[in-house]
């Protein structure tokens, strides 16, 4: 033991983040990695994993696992916000970019939000402009390590920017559309669109 219990470390940090204005309102900070997720850990079979595209795209895709892992890759370090209020900092994500998969897929002009498909039926919507921005990727790996499945390995969108709930683990899909359509926690009274910063936890926000 150290001269600081756990959770002396963890208020001293919530300071610090406070102070450099990089915890959002009405959340607090945690040294630990929460698993948080609806359902069960689905199975993962690379022979049977596929990562599909449709809607309003030039070029619907559907890519296989070995297929998927020779896209670009990229590296992210960014805060994560749980709307059920906790904060993780400076996670190191590494993965293959957002905008790879747009650039095969090529979104038609009228495309302006995703709906984001993961396994078990989760979905979650968010606008495409959002999606195109660089801190986007789907990672393969969180602080160095392969993604544990019940982080979402081997594949989850990262959205660092928005609520947690937005960056949906195992995810297998984009559908591309003309407007926004609710996904799964936003069917259940989440907010369309989940900033942390204006604490858009609901619907009512
Ligand atoms: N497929 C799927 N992705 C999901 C969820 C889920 O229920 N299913 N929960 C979301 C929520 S609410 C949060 S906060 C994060 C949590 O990620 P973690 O368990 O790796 O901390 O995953 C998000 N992605
Ligand atoms: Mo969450």
């Amino acid at each position: 033991m150290g001269i600081f219990s756990n959770n002396s470390e963890r208020k001293l940090l919530e300071a610090r983040m406070k102070e450099e204005g990089r915890l959002p309102p009405g959340q607090v900070a945690t040294l630990k990695w929460p698993v948080l997720h609806y359902a069960d850990v689905p199975e993962f079979d690379s022979a049977t994993w596929d990562f599909c595209t449709s809607g309003l795209v030039d070029a619907p895709l559907r890519l296989t696992w070995d297929e998927f892992l020779k896209l670009p890759r990229t590296e992210v370090t960014a805060d994560f916000h749980c709307v059920t209020r906790w904060s993780r900092f400076d996670n190191r994500w590494e993965g293959i970019p957002f905008q790879a998969v747009c650039n095969l897929t090529r979104p038609k002009p009228e495309a302006t939000h995703v709906l984001v498909h993961a396994s078990e039926g989760y979905a979650t919507n968010i606008p495409l402009r959002d999606l195109l921005e660089g801190s986007v990727l789907f990672a393969l790996k969180h602080d160095g390590e392969p993604l544990t499945p019940e982080h979402g390995g081997p594949l989850r969108l990262v959205v660092p920017k928005l609520y947690g709930w937005k960056s949906a683990k195992w995810v297998r899909g984009l559908e591309f559309l003309p407007h926004d359509r609710l996904g799964f926690w936003e069917q259940n009274g989440y907010h369309m669109y989940g900033d942390p910063w204006k604490e858009q936890r609901y619907d009512t926000d």
